[in-house]
């Protein structure tokens, strides 16, 4: 392979789209979602700047997900960047009431699904002894907001499993980052409110919301860092916006 091979998941829109767009002239890309026509569409866009492998899957169907993986070619299995993106919130409700399928669903897709990705390439990197794993946490996962509890919960989650990650295979020479923005507008309040796009759009209302495409930029300056240079842990936010609460809105 002439260059970098690149896996992100959850490609099909909002930050993986962004990010898959503008590596896509340094690395070789294997982009991942469920929704298989985004995928086939992404890669016809991004076929004449780059080679382009699709895979098809569910995170949380770890028997899917090895088998995707156990299908690509010995080159394509030689990944040098995982960046591990698939993940929604769903509902925003207080404790007490929150939807237990909410709950599943977050905990199985943000928390075990990128468990089970890292499963299927850390060991290929561990054995070349060089990769890069990017895990896109959130500001939900160094803070706690009202109703936010169990998605802030899973993102807690990825921040722990981040902090392990780059211990355990420090020795290995493998680099692990954890990016954490704060409000970007994509597809991800549109799944939160299960289609209330009305709901959705007021949450990026009154102020200049990260775009997906400043998230991009963020993670091709990490990945392009000096060697010798590691961006462990980055937190990333609006200008108007101080920490998980407080957001300055001209309404
Ligand atoms: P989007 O809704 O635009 O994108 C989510 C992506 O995750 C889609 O490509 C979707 O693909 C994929 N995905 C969701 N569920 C699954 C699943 N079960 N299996 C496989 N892929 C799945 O949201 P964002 O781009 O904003 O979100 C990307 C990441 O960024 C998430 O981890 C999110 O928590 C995090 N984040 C987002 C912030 C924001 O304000 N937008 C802020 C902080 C962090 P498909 O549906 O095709 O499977
Ligand atoms: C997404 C940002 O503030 O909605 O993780 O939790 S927030």
């Amino acid at each position: 392979m002439d260059k970098p091979i690149a896996f992100i998941t959850g490609a099909t829109s909002g930050i993986g789209e962004a990010t898959s767009k503008i590596l896509a002239p340094n690395f070789n890309l294997i982009i991942c979602g469920r929704r298989a026509d985004r995928l086939e569409k992404l890669k016809s866009e991004l076929k004449a700047s780059t080679n382009v492998e699709t895979l098809e899957f569910d995170v949380r169907d770890k028997a899917a997900v090895d088998k995707s993986i156990e299908s690509l070619s010995s080159d394509w299995k030689k990944i040098d960047l995982l960046v591990n993106n698939a993940g929604n919130a769903h509902g925003l409700d207080p404790i007490q009431s929150g939807s237990v399928e909410d709950w599943d669903a977050m905990i199985d897709i943000n928390v075990k699904g990128l468990l089970y990705v890292s499963k299927a390439i850390i060991p290929g990197m561990v054995e070349r002894e060089s990769g890069h794993i990017v895990n896109i946490g959130s500001i939900a996962g160094k803070e706690v907001y009202p109703n936010g509890n169990v998605y802030c919960a899973s993102k807690h989650a990825v921040d722990a499993i981040n902090n392990g990650m780059r211990m355990d295979l420090n020795s290995y020479g493998i680099k692990v980052t954890s990016v954490n923005p704060g409000l970007v507008e994509t597809e991800f309040s549109q799944v939160r409110f299960k289609g209330d796009n009305q709901r959705a759009d007021t949450v990026y209302k009154g102020y200049d919301a990260l775009q997906a495409e400043d998230i991009a930029d963020l993670i091709r300056y990490i990945v392009e860092a000096p060697k010798h240079v590691l961006l462990s842990d980055v937190i990333i936010l609006p200008t108007a916006q101080a920490n998980a609460t407080i957001i300055k809105k001209d309404l």
